[in-house]
């Protein structure tokens, strides 16, 4: 982080790429970090203190000391939030900072259920969400029939809505099991708690961009699984990417300097879609396994897949990416070749972006190059110099591939295992 104001942290492959560590590590020199999309349908683990935690709501930067915001862009699960505080809480974190927007919408149980019989009724077309009622909290967000946290906050309006949104929704959704009365005897009582955290947190990150505040955003899940353009229609519901900052925080363009794409050294995605560079068998079970590649919030098995760099550049694109953070690299010791996509063949044809067309996507054959890995342990590598030449040609590599310099790499899980380069 330079002399900036707003530094950008993004996923840039389908998530999983180690967000929560870097921005754990950025955050150290910023007085504010926000997120601005998603709800607990992410997972972001964090080192502190040499204790491995999981967040999936609140910012990564709680460990820090600094405030963190809940921007309008996000949906929140009251419930789990505040399993998420106690959680915090009884670790011995301090969580009175944290500021909740009032324009953030809420899920709530029936969202859960709607996710569940969304699912299932795609059979063979499921898209494999996290089952937390994200999709359906955000289509209510854009059908003009969601809660807000300004409304839970407040009672009457609370109790009100919930019975004509409860109601509206057992006529669209028949078999749909809600009881209004009882939501709302549960619920208000978190409203009550949360109270105090909520405010226009819009405002409140412009009066601190004012007052020249370092202000780190912190995206969840990645790139191609922006609504957008992902990977659709297997993606999430919001804009995960530097593209849902302005919206999802509620903020100008301008405030923006920095965005910091950060990247595996290979590929995983969880859940169903299209996946080019997908490797199956042994090799990837060996990098699950070594990568521990499995789902922070619901511990699904992720899929493995070699680095694709029409991926990387498609998210270096759509994020104005000002520098990648490689990460992982230390799950690749050992392999005696690693293979790089630099493109697809599509009916023929060298394409270097992502076709708008699921059907399309999975026709789509990479064309691969072919470099020889390293044997070294580079994990207590303090500088690029000390990587094995291997290990730095693969990195130069995808910088080229990808049109956009890697300033920082990582080897562990550890603070010191982050390595920035000169
Ligand atoms: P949803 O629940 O509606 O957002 O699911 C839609 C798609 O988005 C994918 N998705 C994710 N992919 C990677 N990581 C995510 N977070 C958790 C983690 C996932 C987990 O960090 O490990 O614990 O399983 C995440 N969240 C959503 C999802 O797989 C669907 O493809
Ligand atoms: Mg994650």
């Amino acid at each position: 982080m330079k002399n900036m104001a707003g530094v950008v942290v993004v996923g840039s492959q389908w998530g999983d790429e180690g967000k929560g560590k870097i921005t754990d590590y950025l955050s150290q020199k910023a007085d504010i970090v926000v997120r601005y999309s998603g709800g607990n349908n992410a997972g972001h683990t964090i080192v502190y203190d040499g204790k491995k935690f999981a967040l999936r709501l609140i910012p990564s930067g709680i460990f820090t000391g600094g405030d963190v915001v809940m921007g309008n862009g996000m949906v929140i699960n009251p419930k789990a939030f505040l399993e998420e505080v106690k959680y915090l809480n009884d670790a011995g974190i301090n969580t009175d900072r944290i500021h909740i927007s009032d324009r953030a919408h809420i899920i709530l149980p029936y969202h859960i259920a709607i996710d569940a019989m969304e699912e299932s009724l795609r059979g063979d077309a499921a898209i494999g969400t996290t089952g937390r009622g994200i999709g359906p909290a955000y289509v209510d967000k854009y059908d003009r029939c969601g809660i807000r946290m300004g409304d839970f906050i407040n009672e009457e309006r609370f109790n009100k809505k919930v019975h004509s949104v409860v109601a509206f929704k057992k006529k669209l959704y028949p078999d749909l099991d809600v009881d209004a009365d009882a939501l709302f005897e549960e619920y208000k009582e978190y409203a009550k708690i949360m109270k105090p955290l909520v405010c226009d947190t819009g405002a409140y990150l412009d009066d601190a961009f004012r007052d020249n505040k370092k202000v780190l955003f912190e995206g969840a899940q990645g790139t191609m699984l922006d609504i957008d353009y992902g990977t659709y229609p297997y993606v999430t519901s919001s804009n995960p990417g530097a593209n849902g900052v302005c919206s999802g925080a509620s903020i100008g363009p301008l405030y923006l300097d920095e965005v910091v794409g950060i990247v595996k050294a290979y590929t995983t995605r969880v859940g169903a879609g299209a996946f080019p560079t997908e490797i199956e068998g042994e090799m990837a079970d060996h990098i699950r396994e070594k990568g521990h590649e499995y789902g922070t919030v619901t511990k699904r098995p992720r899929r493995v897949g070699w680095f694709d760099s029409v991926v990387v550049n498609q998210s270096r694109r759509m994020a104005s990416l000002t520098g990648i953070s490689l990460m992982l690299l230390d799950v690749l010791t050992g392999l005696p070749t690693l293979k790089l996509c630099t493109a697809y063949m599509l009916d023929g044809e060298e394409i270097h972006s992502l076709p708008a067309c699921i059907e399309d996507l999975e026709r789509c054959e990479p064309v691969f190059e072919e470099m020889p890995g390293w044997d070294e342990d580079i994990t207590g590598v303090t500088s690029f110099e000390e990587l094995p030449v291997n290990c730095q040609n693969y990195i130069r590599r995808i910088e080229e591939l990808v049109h956009c310099p890697i300033t920082m790499f990582s080897v562990g899980p550890d603070r010191k295992q982050t390595i920035v380069l000169k």
